[in-house]
């Protein structure tokens, strides 16, 4: 019997710099629907890529003085080794440099051409670059782009258009009487903002750069970017040719995960696009929330981001993926901090469940020998920890089907939380103390081994490699590690071995690990640059010596100098010093100086000076080396 196929999609992203927490958010997500998806026995395709085209990569590449294909081969393998890094389990990845997606593309619009949904035009509008979008003046914030808030140009040129406004109906039924569109709150927007303004058709090629897929009937148009890149949905199954029926087993998606700013793409120009083939549209559009800094927007353009990279290397990637998956609720906006952070991984993962484990391994190797036996003994707390080991499954289930991650964790530390009570209603301890408990012991145990191996499955999708630790740990034989077992109780044998493990998630001491995330955030430090080297008796020449200043009189013709007259000891010497502009004459007056006292006298602005005297300078500030000492000491 052919497996049910689940498709999920993230956006293909702009490979303009790296990739930041934000991206790793939607591609976690992904990943962690796909693992469930595959753990239930769906046949799953799980589709990630590039965005390469357009005037904003082209761009990029030109300010490094590459060409773009250059650059890009170059950026699209660190954005690969990212998603290694992080375990991405992605089925394809595609690039829109790709030639099999560039054909492709061609073939659409051609489709669309001959059927008389593209034609040729001409536009005045709006254009944001880095957003790669046209807008009208009614849509604009303040004059500015309404996503990015950066100046808009106003662009005039031949393109070809697409007949977006014949789809107006349609889209609005899809938007208002179907569950398309998730979360349902974003619907309104969509409606409201856009299709009941009146949709007008849309630009599909520029002729003002060529870093795009060429218009086959027009050698100095290129398709414009959006086209190209929503398409990659269906040509990465090989559509329209679909040789190894790719298409026909996967199409339509059953949902594509995108950001919030880009919900206006895949379910007005989108749905349109595939309309205007006679496609099917997509099953489900699901616009996240963002994840933001100090109440704005990560962008790479702005430089406040959060490298993915260095985060995992110091917490692990399944300490990361926990933290993404259940800290921000998966349809709103979340703020991030390194408190937050840090504060979610110390209570749920090193104290929730990092303790239950240890704690419970502990125990079967202080008491048991480091075995689980199985008990034919009951306690009166035992039911209600089988229920919802027993019925945590099933609810996990239905929040990741409403890509509800958080609360599918929530679930599951429910049950991590309600294990770890059970260790206190039945104080182990107190029973390996009286021997005509040993029973009671064991049963208590087996209980929380059994948990445990089940929590460890239900983790599996999100936190792979805890999962794995922990079901070794406990000897779980495969069959006792599939996700359909995480719902069945008392799987696991009478006389398992169970072997001691280091700390799954060692407690972090927050304030020490701010401040030391935030010297990350300093920017290096410029390697300083001295003078020459000199020996000992070069230094040993220079004679240094503590002088009072006794009285202070301008330059007669530099401002910027100073007449200082000196007491060295029983000496008297004169001083020209350039510090005009930051004392006033009376602050002088009686500081101990350090003066160099063995420099060949010299004219300044034709007055004598005999010596000078040390200080610090910056920038901005400048301030005398003083020395609280009888004046005519020596300084060595
Ligand atoms: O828009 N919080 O690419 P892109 C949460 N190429 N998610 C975030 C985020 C944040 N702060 N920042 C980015 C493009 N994302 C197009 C897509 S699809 C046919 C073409 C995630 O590199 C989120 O998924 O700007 C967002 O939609 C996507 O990255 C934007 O990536």
């Amino acid at each position: 019997m052919n497996k049910e196929t689940f498709y999920i999609t993230t956006p293909i992203y702009y490979p303009s710099s790296k990739l930041h927490i934000g991206h790793t958010y939607t591609t976690v997500a992904a990943d962690v629907l796909a693992r469930i998806k595959r753990a239930q026995g769906y046949d799953v395709m799980f589709l990630t890529g590039t965005d390469e085209h357009g005037e904003k990569i082209l761009n990029v590449a030109k300010d490094k003085g590459l060409e773009p294909k250059v650059y890009l081969d170059q950026i699209v393998s660190e954005i690969k080794e990212l998603w290694e890094k992080m375990e991405i389990s992605y089925d394809h990845f595609i690039r829109t440099t790709d030639d099999y997606h560039e054909k492709s593309v061609q073939e659409i619009f051609m489709k669309l051409y001959e059927k008389g949904d593209i034609y040729k035009g001409e536009y005045e509008g709006l254009y944001c670059t880095p957003c790669e979008s046209f807008w009208t003046e009614t849509q604009l914030a303040d004059g500015k782009c309404p996503d990015c808030g950066r100046d808009v140009q106003k662009t005039k040129e031949e393109t070809y258009f697409f007949r977006l406004s014949k789809y107006q109906d349609r889209l609005l039924d899809l938007l208002e009487n179907t569950d398309f569109l998730q979360p349902k709150s974003r619907v309104n927007e969509m409606v409201n903002n856009f299709i009941k303004q009146g949709l007008d058709d849309l630009s599909i090629s520029r002729t003002s750069f060529d870093w795009g897929i060429p218009v086959p009937i027009d050698e100095g148009h290129v398709i414009y970017v959006w086209l190209d890149a929503l398409s990659n949905y269906i040509t990465a199954l090989d559509y329209p040719d679909d040789k190894e029926g790719k298409y026909k087993k996967y199409w339509p998606a059953d949902v594509h995960l995108v950001g919030k700013e880009i919900v206006r793409f895949h379910t007005i120009i989108w749905p349109a696009i595939l309309m205007a083939l006679d496609e099917p549209v997509p099953k489900k559009v699901f616009g996240h929330g963002w994840i933001l800094l100090d109440g704005g927007k990560m962008s790479k353009s702005k430089g406040n981001i959060v490298d993915p990279v260095i985060l995992i290397e110091r917490y692990g990637v399944d300490a990361i993926k926990y933290f993404l998956m259940r800290e921000y609720s998966f349809g709103q906006d979340g703020l991030f901090t390194n408190e937050v952070l840090l504060n979610r991984l110390n209570s749920d993962l090193a104290n929730d469940l990092g303790n239950l484990v240890s704690r419970t391994i502990a125990m079967i190797h202080k008491y048991n020998d480091g075995v689980i036996i199985k008990s034919e003994f009951e306690s009166e707390f035992d039911q209600s920890l089988i229920d919802l080991a027993i019925g945590t499954r099933v609810l996990v289930e239905k929040r990741v089907d409403n890509l509800d991650f958080s609360n599918a964790l929530e679930e599951i530390w429910k049950f991590v939380r309600r294990t770890n009570k059970y260790i206190d209603e039945t104080s182990p301890w107190i029973l390996a103390k009286d021997e005509t408990k040993k029973d009671e012991l064991d049963n208590v145990l087996y209980n929380l081994s059994e948990s445990i191996r089940i929590i460890a499955a239900l983790i599996s999708p999100f936190l792979p490699h805890t999962s794995t630790k922990i079901l070794d740990a406990f000897g779980a034989e495969e069959s006792l590690r599939l996700w359909n077992s995480s719902s069945e109780y008392g799987l696991t044998k009478d006389n398992t071995k169970v072997e001691k493990i280091a700390v799954l998630f060692p407690r972090i001491d927050v304030a020490e690990e701010i401040e030391y995330l935030g010297s990350l955030g300093e920017k290096p430090e410029e390697k300083m640059v001295f003078k020459e080297e000199i020996s000992i008796d070069d230094f040993a020449k220079m004679d240094l010596r503590v002088a009072d200043i006794v009285s202070v009189e301008k330059h007669p013709k530099a401002d910027r100098l100073l007449v200082l007259q000196l007491k060295v000891g029983n000496e008297k010497r004169q001083v020209v010093s350039g510090i005009a502009e930051h004392f006033k004459i009376e602050e002088l007056i009686g500081e101990k100086v350090v003066l160099v006292a063995n420099l060949k006298p010299v004219k300044l602005r034709g007055v004598l000076s005999q010596g000078m005297i040390l200080a610090a300078c910056d920038d901005k500030d400048l301030k005398l080396v003083t020395v609280d000492f009888e004046s005519g000491t020596p300084i060595s």
